[in-house]
């Protein structure tokens, strides 16, 4: 029997801005409604980041994850797993602010550095909300999101070590997945680790199908039976990939987070509708949708009682 596939949802991240569509959640009440609308669709984790309510810029305040964390905790047994990526341009204590406050089931682990080219968006709007989102685009076209290995090491030792916090080890080429190595190598990290393969960043691996099953290849030869791998594709390529994904025997995220849309030129009206767009195509394969225990049991959590919200 195959196993259930594992839903995540992020509803916001820190990667499109307010102009971009009227739908995305900014608010902590709106992240929190999202949250909800998606757990209740399908999603057995929500990938949480927070924004600025005025203005809709990611923050990295622990109170706004708090504003949201709690009703999600309070309305949901979903999976909460905080974001340690925030928004680009965030130095890494505030990247890690709200893991370290919160103590989560899961964070965000990005496993090495690269170009995070968001600039070619900049070109698609010319009528701005707010004037903080073009000259943030445009930053990315000279921008590394630094992950160093001194930033893995230090990171992995705060959360997994000092918390008890899982990790999304997010991928976005194949070295990324060799860096994952190096630090189970060391010794630092407990199995089984969760490997979310990430396509179609620009500054990543490109969302071709064979880097798909390349990655994957590569996982099973670098992490045998120790792991479950996730995919995550940008854009256009979300709804494919997650297929693509599910039917390889793998685990899937959707989410406003990486895509706008939930078909060609249409907006998504909300997260929940990715969910249920998704859960649809996956149970009409003939699989399951994974619970959030079944979620916890497999990538072996803490348990929602040991998260500060
Ligand atoms: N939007 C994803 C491609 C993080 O939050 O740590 C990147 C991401 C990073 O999810
Ligand atoms: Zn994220």
């Amino acid at each position: 029997m195959p196993k259930p596939v594992i839903i995540t949802c992020a509803p916001t991240g820190g990667v499109h801005t307010p102009t971009m569509s009227p739908h995305l959640p900014i608010t902590p009440a709106e992240i929190a409604d999202a949250s909800l609308g998606a757990a209740e669709a399908g999603a057995a984790i929500i990938h949480l980041h927070a924004r600025n309510p005025e203005t809709g810029r990611p923050d990295p305040r622990p109170e706004l994850f708090a504003e949201f964390m709690k009703p999600i905790a309070d309305g949901s047994d979903a999976v909460m797993n905080v974001s340690t990526g925030g928004g680009l341009g965030m130095t890494r204590e505030e990247r890690l602010r709200a893991a370290v406050a919160t103590s989560p089931e899961m964070a965000s682990l990005n496993v090495g550095s690269l170009n995070f080219g968001l600039f070619p968006m900049a070109a698609k709007y010319d009528d701005w909300q707010h004037d903080w989102e073009p000259e943030f685009l445009e930053m990315t076209r000279d921008f590394i999101f630094k992950n160093t290995f001194a930033d893995l090491e230090y990171i992995v030792k705060e959360l997994g070590q000092g918390h008890g916090t899982r990790f999304e080890f997010e991928c976005y080429d194949l070295g990324h997945l060799y860096n994952l190595a190096w630090l189970i190598d060391q010794g630092w990290l407990e199995p089984p680790y969760f490997v979310q393969m990430v396509f179609g960043i620009l500054g990543g691996v490109g969302a071709d199908l064979d880097n798909l099953v390349h990655l994957h290849t590569i996982a099973d030869r670098l992490f045998g039976d120790s792991y479950e791998w996730s995919v995550l594709a940008a854009g256009k390529h979300q709804m494919s990939f997650a297929t693509q994904a599910a039917m390889l025997g793998g685990n899937l995220r959707v989410g406003m987070e990486d895509s706008l849309y939930l078909g060609p030129g249409q907006l998504t009206p909300s997260n929940a509708a990715q969910v249920t767009k998704i859960r649809g195509i996956v149970e009409s394969l003939g699989l399951q949708v994974a619970t959030p225990a079944e979620a916890r049991e497999r990538l072996g959590l803490k348990g929602a009682d040991r998260v500060t919200v």
